[in-house]
């Protein structure tokens, strides 16, 4: 069993992995998608200095199931503004989107800063120094509400 299985996941999943804007930050990045992979998920890693257009272009040609979106260079909101919208007019409006990484510039409270991420239209925000486990937990929860179908509704 794999630990996307254990987690409650299913595999047979595509994950679209990258690093947003002009971000050079590419470790966390390469950590997760080496633990999705090995977790049982099939990963399409973009890198780093991945213009939001790309991301949305990968899922359309692999037919992803969810978007990991990573920003650690404070530009995050900024980046990820229209997000959800440019999935929408590209047919995938239901796509799962996830975001993490260093979010905002400084430090703020991360319950504000995790909802304005989700009033962006992401489907969850996570904050610096999350681990695998929680987000394995969180793609099995999300997949098993979610149909297949649904990455076509916008
Ligand atoms: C290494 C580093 C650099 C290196 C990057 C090398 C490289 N190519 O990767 C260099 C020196 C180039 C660099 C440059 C800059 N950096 Co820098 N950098 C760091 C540092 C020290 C570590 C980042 C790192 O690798 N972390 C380790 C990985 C494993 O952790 P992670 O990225 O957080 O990812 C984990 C989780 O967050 C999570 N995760 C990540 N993404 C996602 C996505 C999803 C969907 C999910 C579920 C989870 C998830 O999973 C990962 C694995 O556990 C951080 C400080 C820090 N301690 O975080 C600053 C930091 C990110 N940098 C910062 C800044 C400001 C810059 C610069 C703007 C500095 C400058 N003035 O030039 C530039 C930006 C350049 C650019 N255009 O990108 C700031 C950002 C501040 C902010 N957000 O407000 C930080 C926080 C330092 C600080 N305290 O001020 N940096």
């Amino acid at each position: 069993m794999t630990a996307a299985e254990a987690a409650g996941g299913s595999p047979h999943r595509t994950l679209i992995t990258g690093v947003i804007g002009s971000d050079t930050h590419i470790v966390g990045t390469r950590i997760l998608s080496m633990g999705l992979e090995k977790a049982g998920y099939k990963v399409v890693a973009l890198g780093a200095l991945t213009p939001a257009e790309e991301f949305v272009k990968a899922a359309i040609e692999t037919d992803a199931d969810a978007i990991m979106i990573s920003s650690l260079y404070g530009q995050g909101e900024l980046d990820c503004r229209g997000f959800r919208d440019l999935c929408v007019e590209a047919g995938i409006g239901g796509v799962l989107i996830y975001v993490g990484g260093n979010l905002v510039v400084g430090k703020q409270s991360w319950a504000e800063v995790e909802q304005r991420y989700l009033d962006m239209g992401f489907d969850r925000a996570f904050p610096p120094d999350t681990r695998l486990d929680g987000v394995l937990v969180a793609l099995a929860a999300d997949f098993s509400t979610r149909g297949q179908v649904e990455k076509e509704v916008g």
